[in-house]
C-alpha cells in the first residue's frame, strides 16, 4: 500500500511522531495550541517535522485561529488541545467553525486507554461524544499504527462538501507508543484530495438563459469563493456579462480587489436601494454564500422577494432553498460553476441587455458619503462620536490591511468607515453564532497566514474582554496585529437595545455596563504591545504615526460615546405602539393575544 518515506530521525517512532510526519506529508505547515503533557510527543514530533507551533493563551484562541489560518490560507487549519480542560476551553472554536464552515482538524488527547472509564487525571469527559453534534467527524485513536488512513479520512471529511471541523483524540498511550512499522494503516495518505464537484450542465444553460433575460444581474460572493482559481474566473466572468460583484456582509476572504472595475462592495448596501429610488436586482447569482440572518433574512431587503430570479450554488445541497425559494440551484464548487460559464461564453458570446447605467448606479453604492458624516465629530457628553472617531483611525491604517471586526456596535460603526482602507479581507467575527470575543483568535490565524499584511483586530470594549491576554500571544511571535479598541464603557449594544425596548417606562439596565475605568491601552502595553489612548480627533493621527512606527503589536483605545444609537441595532428592534404586541430584541415581535380581555 502506497505511503510516504518515514523520517527515522529518533531511534524510535511513536504515535506523536507518525501523526506529526502524517500532517507535514499532507501539507501541514502551522499548528495552534496550548501546551499539556498529554501531547507532549506530538509536539515533539511537530519540532523534527517542521511544523510550526504557535502557542497561545487560551485554547478557545487557538481553536479560531485555525478557523481564520484556514479561511485565508485555504488550507486546512490545525489546532491542538490538551485532555478535557484544553478541550472544553477549545469547544467554542468547534462551535464557530462548524457554523461558519471553516475546515480545521483539532487534536486532543485522553488518558491511556487502559484507563478509560477510571476517574482518572483530565479523563471525566468523553470527548468524542461531546463534540460530536459541533463535528462533522470525530474520533477516538486506539492504534498508533493507524494515524495516517484516519488523519487523510479526517483531513478529507473537513474539506469535502459544506467544510466543517473534525476532531481527533489521541490518548497518551497512542501517542507515545512506539509504532510498529510493517503494521501501519497508510489508507489513500498518498492519494491526491478529489476535485470538487462541478456543476450540472443544464445549470449552466439555465443560468445562461436567465442571464441573457436579466437587466439587474448581481453576484453575492460568499466564502466559497475563497481562491485564486476562482478569483480569476468570477473577475473573467464579471468583465464578460458586466455584473457587479458583491460579499457577503459576513465576510470578504475572495481577495477579489476593490479596485477591479465591477467590485461592488458589501452586500448590505443593496438594501438601501428603495430608498435612494433604484431598482433592485432581477437576478442574483449566490455564489458560495448561505441565505440567513447575513442576506437580510426573510425581509427581502438584500434579495428581494418579488420580481428577482435566485440562482443559488453551493457545495452544499441542503443549503439551496433552505430559507428562500431559488429558481435555480446546482451543487458546485464556485470555481467549477464560474469556469463553465466562461467555457460558455467563450465560444458563444454574452447576448443579454444588462442596463449598464444601472450597474454604475450599483458600483456607486459604495462610495455614498456615510450618513453619519454631517453629525458632530464630538457628543454632548464630550466624548467622540464613534464614526468620527473609527472613520479617523480607519483612514490611517495600511491600505490592503485584514480586518478583523469584532464587538456589538463598534463593528457596525467600522463598517461605516471602511472602505477608507480598502481591506484585502474582511471576517466579521461574530460569524452566524453572533459570538462575541472570536476577533483575537481570528486576527491570529490571518496574521499567521498572511505575514505580509497588517491584521486590524477591531473590538468593542465587551468583546476585548473576552481574550485581552492574547495580545501576549502576539508580542511573543512579534506579529503585525493592530488591536483596537473602542472603548464605550459599556455593552454597547445591550444598553442601547434596552432602552430601546424599556424605554423610560423601566429605567432600570440589568448587566449592561462595564467598569468606567478599565483602561485597555495600559493592559495592552504591559503585555508589550506598543500602545495608546486617543480621547480627541485631533490626536488620532499622531497616535496612528506612533505606533506605525514600531514593529510587532500595537493597540489603539479609542474613547468614544455610546449615543447616537446605532440604526442597525434600531431595525433589530421592532418598536411599536401596538398594545397587542410584546417587542423583543432580534426577532419578530410576540402576540399578546392570550392576555386580552
Ligand atoms: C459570547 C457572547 N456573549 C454575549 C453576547 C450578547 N451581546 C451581543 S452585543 C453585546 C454587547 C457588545 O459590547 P461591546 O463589545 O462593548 O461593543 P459595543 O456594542 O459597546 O460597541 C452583547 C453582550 C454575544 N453576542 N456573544
Ligand atoms: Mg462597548
Amino acid at each position: 500500500m502506497a505511503g510516504f518515506v518515514l523520517n527515522d530521525y529518533q531511534a524510535e517512532l511513536n504515535g506523536g511522531d507518525l501523526l506529526a510526519q502524517t500532517l507535514k506529508h499532507l501539507g501541514v505547515e502551522v499548528a495552534f495550541g496550548l501546551h499539556g503533557g498529554h501531547l507532549d510527543a506530538f509536539l515533539q514530533g511537530c519540532e523534527a517535522a517542521q511544523i510550526r507551533l504557535i502557542d497561545t493563551r487560551h485554547e478557545t484562541v487557538a481553536v479560531q485561529a485555525a478557523e481564520s489560518y484556514a479561511k485565508l490560507s485555504k488550507k486546512i487549519g490545525v489546532c491542538f488541545v490538551t485532555a478535557n480542560s484544553g478541550f472544553s476551553n477549545g469547544i467554542p472554536g468547534l462551535a464557530t467553525a462548524l457554523a461558519d464552515r471553516s475546515p480545521i482538524l483539532c487534536i486532543t488527547s485522553s488518558p491511556p486507554t487502559r484507563d478509560a472509564e477510571n476517574n482518572s487525571l483530565q479523563g471525566m469527559i468523553d470527548q468524542v461524544v461531546v463534540s460530536r453534534p459541533l463535528t462533522k467527524f470525530a474520533y477516538r485513536m486506539t492504534n498508533p499504527e493507524d494515524t495516517p488512513r484516519i488523519v487523510k479520512h479526517a483531513i478529507g471529511v473537513a474539506i469535502s462538501g459544506a467544510p466543517g471541523p473534525v476532531l481527533l483524540d489521541f490518548p497518551i498511550d497512542v501517542l507515545f507508543t512506539p509504532v510498529h512499522k510493517p503494521l501501519i494503516s497508510w489508507g489513500s495518505v498518498a492519494s491526491p484530495f478529489p476535485y470538487g464537484p462541478g456543476p450540472h450542465p443544464a445549470a449552466i444553460e439555465g443560468t445562461v438563459e436567465l442571464l441573457s433575460a436579466a437587466k439587474r444581474p448581481v453576484i453575492i460572493l460568499g466564502t466559497g469563493g475563497n481562491s485564486k482559481e476562482a478569483e480569476e474566473s468570477l473577475m473573467k466572468l464579471s468583465s464578460t456579462c458586466g455584473i457587479p460583484i458583491f460579499d457577503t456582509t459576513k465576510c470578504k476572504v475572495s481577495f477579489i480587489p476593490s479596485q477591479f472595475a465591477y467590485s461592488a462592495g458589501p452586500s448590505n448596501t443593496l438594501a438601501l436601494l428603495p430608498r435612494l429610488s433604484i431598482q433592485q436586482p432581477d437576478l442574483i447569482l449566490l455564489l458560495g454564500a448561505r441565505t440567513g440572518l447575513f442576506l437580510g433574512g426573510r425581509s427581502g431587503a438584500i434579495i428581494p422577494s418579488k420580481d428577482c430570479k435566485l440562482v443559488q450554488v453551493d457545495v452544499d445541497g441542503a443549503e439551496i432553498g433552505r430559507t428562500l425559494p431559488v429558481d435555480l440551484g446546482a451543487i458546485s464548487d464556485v470555481t467549477q460553476f464560474a469556469a463553465g460559464l466562461n467555457r460558455h461564453y467563450d465560444t458563444a458570446p454574452f447576448q443579454g441587455s444588462v442596463d449598464t447605467k444601472w450597474v454604475d448606479d450599483i458600483l456607486g453604492l459604495k462610495h455614498l458619503p456615510s450618513p453619519y458624516e454631517q453629525q458632530s465629530e464630538v457628543q454632548p457628553s464630550g466624548r467622540l462620536h464613534p464614526y468620527h472617531a473609527l472613520k479617523n483611525a480607519l483612514s490611517l491604517v495600511p491600505k490592503g490591511s485584514i480586518v478583523i471586526l469584532d464587538g456589538g456596535e463598534a463593528p457596525l460603526w467600522a463598517s461605516d468607515a471602511l472602505s477608507l482602507c480598502s481591506p484585502s479581507a474582511i471576517i466579521r467575527s461574530s460569524g452566524g453564532l453572533g459570538f462575541l470575543g472570536n476577533g483575537f483568535g481570528y486576527a491570529l490565524g490571518a496574521a499567521i497566514a498572511c505575514p505580509d499584511r497588517t491584521v486590524i483586530n477591531l473590538h468593542g470594549d465587551g468583546s476585548a474582554g473576552f481574550h485581552f491576554m492574547d495580545l501576549d500571544t502576539y508580542k511573543r511571535h512579534n506579529l503585525n496585529i493592530m488591536t483596537i479598541v473602542v472603548n464605550n464603557y459599556c455593552w454597547g449594544m445591550s444598553s442601547n437595545g434596552q432602552d430601546l425596548v424599556y424605554g423610560t417606562k423601566i429605567p432600570t439596565r440589568p448587566v449592561s455596563h462595564l467598569s468606567p475605568v478599565a483602561d485597555y491601552s495600559l493592559v495592552a502595553k504591559a503585555l508589550g504591545n506598543a500602545s495608546v489612548k486617543v480621547q480627541t480627533i485631533g490626536d488620532v493621527a499622531p497616535a496612528l504615526a506612533s505606533l506605525q512606527g514600531q514593529t510587532g503589536p500595537s493597540c489603539i483605545e479609542l474613547i468614544v460615546d455610546d449615543k447616537p444609537i446605532h440604526p442597525v441595532t434600531v431595525s433589530m428592534v421592532g418598536q411599536t405602539d401596538d398594545p397587542g404586541m410584546v417587542v423583543v430584541p432580534y426577532y419578530d415581535n410576540v402576540p399578546r393575544a392570550y392576555y386580552r380581555s
